[in-house]
């Protein structure tokens, strides 16, 4: 397949309530949304850089400049048969995961466009519907997230995944857990934690998490293997992990016994497969990561989540979750088992609603041949 046009739309989505993790409150959340043709097919992809490097060093702006100079001047004209080989052309970039990560999803799409498959198919996906979570941020008070916990699990989420940071840890996960004895509950600190001040954290290890989901600094594998040995409760790497050598690393180190999968983390869904198949050959759960996507980078998620090691609820929450208003084509729906049904229509599955793209658009760029 040869690309020779890409044009990149800065969004800014309205989120329908603010959303506060250890690192941050946002009310908006801005990524890029890309549009890569080929033979006349519009292949969709979105990079997930936020407005701010809060999450991780890229940003909007960072990964924009790196596609617009890099990464797609590196792709675009040249033959890309698989997603081995868009890595290689792009490589000679190091990191910016997310900004490659945003051309290859479109790469995917128009793949499965001309092959008249869905990504799931293309993957060898096992799930028509996928297991999923919802992820609660940091609220102003305990009886606040007492009351939207019990909000989403009235719409029939069988999962909670709350975020945490010091002084805003164990008095609310406990509450949570007596409320609710039987719920599949985790937490997320965002490396909000080091092993120093990690003491309030190990009154955690008696309240059945599933997971608790990094904890400590994004770029401490040999800590995070420390805790681990202290907790019984899996350790989950999110943040940590950009490639499967990290994985594989993390893993060797019993670092975590879980890994977070985000394909934006990782520089693509190709990165993010072989990061899943080494996980599925060594009995390590997988669950499939969300960093507030529009309805494209949904579709993605749930693609992705449909391979069998996806063992655990992903955070792909329903589109009613997110955004008053999204940029495609109807809408993800909870069906009544805690899952989302995978898009089986070609490709990622997805059409662009325009005029809603055109209300979310700061600005566009068209680049080609
Ligand atoms: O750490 O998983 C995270 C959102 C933005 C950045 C990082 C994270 C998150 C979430 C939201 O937890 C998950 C979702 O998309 O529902
Ligand atoms: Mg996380």
């Amino acid at each position: 397949m040869i690309i020779d046009r890409v044009d990149l739309h800065h969004l800014r989505m309205t989120l329908r309530a603010p959303f506060e993790t250890s690192f941050g409150r946002i009310d908006a959340r801005d990524c890029i949304l890309l549009e890569v043709f080929s033979d006349g097919e519009i292949g969709l992809g979105e990079c997930a850089a936020d407005r701010a490097p809060l999450y991780t060093y890229e940003n909007v702006d960072t990964a924009w400049h790196i596609l617009k100079n890099f990464i797609v001047p590196a792709i675009l004209g040249n033959e890309v048969k698989d997603s081995d080989e868009f890595q290689r052309r792009v490589k000679f970039v190091r990191g910016h995961n997310m900004a490659k990560a945003g051309l290859e999803m479109g790469w995917w799409d128009l793949r499965g466009k001309q092959k008249g498959k869905s990504l799931r198919e293309l993957f060898g996906g096992e799930y028509s519907e996928v297991k999923v979570g919802v992820s609660i941020g940091i609220k102003e008070d305990p009886q606040e997230l007492l009351d939207v916990a019990e909000n989403y699990l009235e719409k029939g989420y069988e999962r909670i995944k709350i975020k945490i940071k010091p002084g805003r840890d164990v008095e609310e996960t406990r509450l949570l857990r007596k409320a609710y004895p039987g719920l599949k509950l985790q937490v997320d600190a965002n490396s909000a934690y080091t092993l120093d001040n990690s003491k309030s954290l190990e009154a955690l290890d008696d309240l059945e998490l599933l997971l608790i989901e990094q904890p400590l600094a994004e770029d401490d594998l040999w800590d995070h293997s420390q805790l681990q040995s202290r907790f019984k409760t899996p350790i989950c790497l999110d943040e940590s992990i950009h490639t499967l050598r990290h994985a594989r690393q993390a893993l060797d180190m019993k670092a975590c016994r879980i890994i977070n999968i985000k394909a934006g983390r990782v520089g693509g869904l190709g990165n993010a497969i072989s990061i899943h198949d080494l996980c599925l050959g060594q009995g390590i759960p997988v669950w499939c990561g969300g960093m507030l996507e529009t309805g494209v980078g949904r579709a993605s998620n749930l693609a992705l989540a449909s391979l069998p090691g996806f063992a655990l609820p992903g955070d792909i929450s329903a589109s009613d979750r997110y955004y008053h208003e999204d940029i495609i084509d109807g809408e993800f729906t909870l069906n009544s088992n805690s899952t989302i049904t995978v898009p089986n229509l070609q490709g990622l599955g997805v059409s662009l609603d325009r005029p809603a793209l055109k209300r979310a658009t700061v600005k566009s760029l068209s680049l080609s041949i």
